[in-house]
């Protein structure tokens, strides 16, 4: 039985029906699939009910809430039937939300309900949403020929797409950096040996950035079953998402820049902890390192070279027959005495970890999890057993709290021999002996009072075993801040763990892809990400290496990883020269420290990703909305890798127009924004600009970050508007600064009547600085100056380069801050 007014599914049938000869086609289809898509709608809208918060709409049977979650993030939930679920999410905080005062009034054809920032323009017939903002520009509306509908379990949203209008996020996608023009779905899988056309891939996060100059927004759709999104494709005027089951629940969060987006996206489902500083240091990874003295012969090559490192990876071949949470005596018979020497020259160990439990009785891990009713069921009660490493395997139920804290314990003895980190992989989960290569859909899941199947946990199960993970790091080690990396996700994962982006491959093109993929994952709130530099599938050439760890210092994550089988692709493998250029890159990644750290210090409280599109700053420049060629670290610097093998120069676009301008990082050479320059770097250069208005704090090279930088602080000071700088330090490892153990200093510059006067603000925080002195560089002083005060005394003992058109000086720094004066004239 239809509701009076299900139209829709109607109206599309009659649509294809008109198409001469489609008509016998359809009969046989119909009649071989029983489910044969129709979808329906909700009748008109009759009532309107004020609920706290919102309103409660009435249309047939179907009921739609719609609720402020903010004054700029409105909630939708429909329920065909009238049964709302009850609310749940693995994603959105609790407590997200906040009591909103909103109104509700009777309008021309339906209601409107107003948040003060957001108006919400109901319709009746065929019942719609628009969002407006205050100013009364719709910001997004239903498609008015495609209402929201369902077909059995599936769910789908069409909203009518502006030819302006620009999307991001979703996840991992290699597909496209704008997504307009495409479809993607969400699926958690192993896509071992993906390319740009393989889609899905390991992470699902359903959340998306629409944007275009002057306005922006975003929609989280917060549903964990396989769902889709298409941006376009099938319909040119409209995009549409929508699900194979679970709720229709979405949330509209209105920006109007992308930035406010993100950071309300990240205000719903959480930001990145501030990570351990080593995990910002050069990581060396592969498949696997192994035995022991091939362990400590990596470490002792770093350190003899002088190449700064700070994280080993041990693969899979370090556990006992791929057994998680054993190790494999023959390969390492002192496990904990090399992690223990490994630290001592400044080595962090990171040890991977996959979900698959061997069925093997006597093997503590099984037997515990037997004990406990840890693992997955199939839906006749039988434990569900699948093939991965180990061989035969059963599998954690993350859904469980209690299985989660027995997972989290688990890692106590890796802790206790020194274990610092940990790579949770294979956690979409992959299974190899299953026809689509992970769990069978209808295998029974035990959140806490509810059972749910695969269809529903699949695309969160590798969430939660981060989460299991980080839970119990953080209660084995209470006051050591985790270091978790894990391959699958959904949104809100950026809570527990940083992620990289699989198994890619060698080749130029991938370190292409690698850019707009990790800055994809920064515009769905995963800030902290990287590739495996180098690529996983194959050797790159000498060239690709070089180019590919010049790019990596730039990433939020650096770090070298490489495939079973593969050439070694540690920096020093091709020779003296490239090896010469790979260790001044991880160089300047430590020497950027300063800067990095502050940037991470920041994204954990506002949530906007430390590698960023140019858009997201300079949101009124349309070209910038399909730039994936050069991104942003931080506010501030401009990084434009050379990622085709040309022998072409390539342009690079700087953006902000000409009341802004841009340092050469290299030469100090100062070009006004707006301007496109064409480079062709050589082989030593990755090109690097800094904002002018920019003041970078830098240190002096450490080989590892245990180690204290000497001399002073250095600020390299890149005048212009805005100008400002800021550093944040603290122990880097602790939680000590939640208790004010942390050190923070604003540093400003301001050009006026011939003189620069650039300023530290006294310092924040309890945290002791371990320089005493401060050096600046200023640049863009185009002739010697005059006179230099500090403190209002002239100094001597500065220097002038004409060729670099800087100031360097240094001065003694002070807890009340300090200023100091360039006079020109
Ligand atoms: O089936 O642990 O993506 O980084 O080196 C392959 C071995 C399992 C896949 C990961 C890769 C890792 C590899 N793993």
């Amino acid at each position: 039985m239809k509701d009076p007014g299900d139209f829709t599914g109607v109206r599309q049938r009659w649509r294809i029906f008109h198409r001469p000869g489609a008509l016998l086609c359809i009969v046989l289809l119909a009649a071989a699939i029983p489910s044969f898509a129709e979808w329906r709608s909700a009748g008109a809208v009759t009532s309107a009910h004020v609920i706290p918060n919102g309103v409660e709409l009435e249309a047939g049977r179907a009921r739609i809430r719609i609720t402020a979650i903010s004054n700029s993030i409105l909630r939708v939930r429909v329920a065909p039937d009238g049964k709302f679920p009850d609310d749940f999410s693995w994603a959105v905080l609790p407590g997200s939300g906040k009591t909103i005062a909103t109104t509700l009034k009777e309008a021309e054809s339906g209601w409107e309900l107003m948040t003060g920032s957001v108006t919400v323009r109901i319709r009746k017939s065929p019942p719609g949403i628009a969002f407006l903002d205050s100013a009364g520009h719709v910001l997004s509306e239903d498609d008015p020929d495609h209402p929201m509908a369902w077909d059995g379990a599936r769910i789908r949203v069409w909203k009518t797409m502006s030819a302006k209008e620009h999307f991001y996020g979703l996840g991992d996608k290699a597909g496209s950096f704008d997504h307009r023009g495409h479809v993607y779905s969400l699926w958690n899988s192993d896509t071992v040996f993906w390319q740009e056309s393989t889609d899905p891939l390991y992470k699902s996060i359903p959340f998306f950035l629409a944007a275009q100059p002057g306005a922006a927004y975003g929609v989280f759709f917060d549903n964990t079953y396989r769902s889709s999104f298409d941006f376009g494709k099938e319909l040119p005027g409209a995009y549409s998402f929508g699900a194979e089951g679970g709720e229709l629940n979405y949330y509209f969060l209105a920006g109007p820049q992308p930035k406010q987006v993100l950071e309300e996206y990240a205000g719903l489902t959480g930001q990145m902890p501030l990570p351990p500083l080593w995990a910002l240091g050069y990581q060396q990874c592969r498949w696997s390192y192994y035995p022991e003295a091939r362990v400590r012969e990596l470490a002792r090559t770093f350190r003899e070279k002088k190449i700064p490192a700070d994280v080993i990876y041990l693969d899979i071949d370090y556990m006992d027959g791929y057994r998680p949470f054993t190790i494999d005596a023959k390969n390492f018979p002192h496990f904990g005495e090399m992690i223990a020497d490994l630290a001592r020259q400044g080595f962090k160990v990171v040890s991977i970890l996959d979900p698959g439990i061997k069925k093997d009785p006597g093997y503590f891990a099984y037997d515990q999890g037997m004990a406990g009713d840890e693992f997955i069921h199939n839906p006749d009660g039988s434990l569900f057993e699948g093939e991965v490493w180990p061989g035969l395997c059963v599998f954690p139920d993350f859904a469980r709290a209690a299985t989660r804290q027995w997972w989290g314990g688990l890692y106590r003895e890796l802790v206790q021999k020194g274990v610092r980190g940990f790579w949770n992989d294979m956690n979409e989960p992959a299974v190899f002996n299953q026809p689509d290569k992970t769990m069978r859909v209808d295998a029974v899941d035990h959140a806490e009072g509810r059972t749910l199947d695969q269809r529903a946990f699949h695309n969160v199960y590798g969430m939660e075993m981060a989460r299991a993970t980080f839970e119990g790091l953080q209660k084995l080690r209470p006051d050591e801040r985790p270091f978790v990396l894990t391959r699958a996700a959904y949104a809100g994962a950026q809570r527990y763990a940083a992620a990289w982006t699989g198994d890619n491959t060698s080749s130029w093109n991938h370190m292409k892809i690698s850019v707009r993929m990790l800055l994809n994952l920064g515009l769905s709130g995963y800030g902290f990400v990287g590739d495996d530099i180098g690529g996983f599938t194959g050797s790159p050439t000498p060239e690709l290496l070089t180019r590919w760890m010049e790019l990596g210092a730039f990433n939020p994550i650096y770090r070298n990883h490489t495939q079973k089988g593969t050439a070694d692709q540690e920096p020093w493998v091709h020779g003296p020269e490239q090896e010469a250029i790979r260790r001044r890159y991880i160089e300047l990644r430590y020497r950027m420290l300063p800067y990095l750290y502050t940037s991470f210090e920041e994204a954990s409280r506002d949530g906007l990703p430390v590698m960023r599109p140019l858009f997201l700053e300079y949101p009124e420049e349309e070209g910038l909305y399909t730039n994936d060629q050069e991104f942003l670290l931080g506010r501030d610097i401009l990084v434009a890798p050379k990622l085709m093998e040309m022998l072409d120069a390539y342009p690079v676009l700087l953006p902000g127009g000409a009341e802004s301008n841009w340092y050469d990082y290299w030469t100090g050479q100062k070009f006004a924004g707006g301007e496109s320059l064409s480079v062709k770097p050589a082989l030593d250069t990755l090109p690097l600009y800094v904002r002018g208005g920019a003041i970078l704090p830098q240190e002096s090279v450490v080989q590892n970050t245990d180690e204290k930088p000497q001399g002073p602080l250095e600020l390299r000071v890149y005048p212009g508007t805005d100008c400002r700088g800021s550093e944040y330090l603290d122990d880097g490892k602790s939680y000590g600064f939640t208790k004010g153990a942390y050190l923070r200093v604003q540093y400003n510059c301001r050009a006026a009547n011939g003189s620069l006067t650039i300023t530290a603000a006294a310092r924040e925080g309890s945290y002791a600085p371990w320089w005493t002195s401060v050096k600046l560089e200023i640049f863009g002083t185009e002739k010697t100056p005059k006179e230099i005060r500090a403190g209002g005394h002239g100094i001597t003992g500065w220097t002038y380069d004409a060729q670099q058109k800087a100031v360097t000086l240094t001065i003694p720094d002070a807890a009340s801050g300090w200023e100091v004066v360039v006079d020109y004239q």
